[in-house]
């Protein structure tokens, strides 16, 4: 049994639960905050059987676009250096997957 932790971008996040839902996958959604960005983002945990994770991730493929973005770095503004924009890549997704020793409900 596998977790996988999908961040993705909120703009993706409403079609990507719809897949999960369409395709019978339990996900819990959580509310993050991207460490470099500190801009919203969406992290998705969702436990399945190892013989599921490939078509989890095709699923989190198929739904998370990668985009371009120019940002300030909250870091520039707060040490009070120049603040210069930047281009960024974000996403598509970016994906952990971690051994799950026991899923227990009460
Ligand atoms: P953020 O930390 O806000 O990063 C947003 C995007 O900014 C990143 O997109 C990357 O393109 C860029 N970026 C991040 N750190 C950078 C740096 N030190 N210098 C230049 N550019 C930088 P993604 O790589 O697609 O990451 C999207 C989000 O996924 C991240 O939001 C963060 O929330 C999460 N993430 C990425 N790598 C992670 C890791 N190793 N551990 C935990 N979370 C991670």
């Amino acid at each position: 049994m596998k977790m996988i932790m999908a961040i993705v971008q909120p703009k993706d996040a409403g079609k990507l639960r719809d897949a999960f839902i369409d395709n019978n996958i339990g996900a819990t959604k959580l509310s993050s905050t991207g460490g470099f960005l500190r801009e919203g983002n969406t992290t998705y945990m969702v436990v399945v059987e190892d013989d599921r994770v490939d078509e989890v991730l095709e699923i989190i493929k198929h739904n998370a676009k990668s985009r371009e973005q120019y940002m300030t770095p909250a870091a520039q503004i707060d040490n009070g250096s120049s603040a210069i924009p930047i281009n960024v890549q974000i996403g598509g997704a970016t994906v952990f997957i971690l051994p799950v020793e026991k899923f227990l409900q009460f």
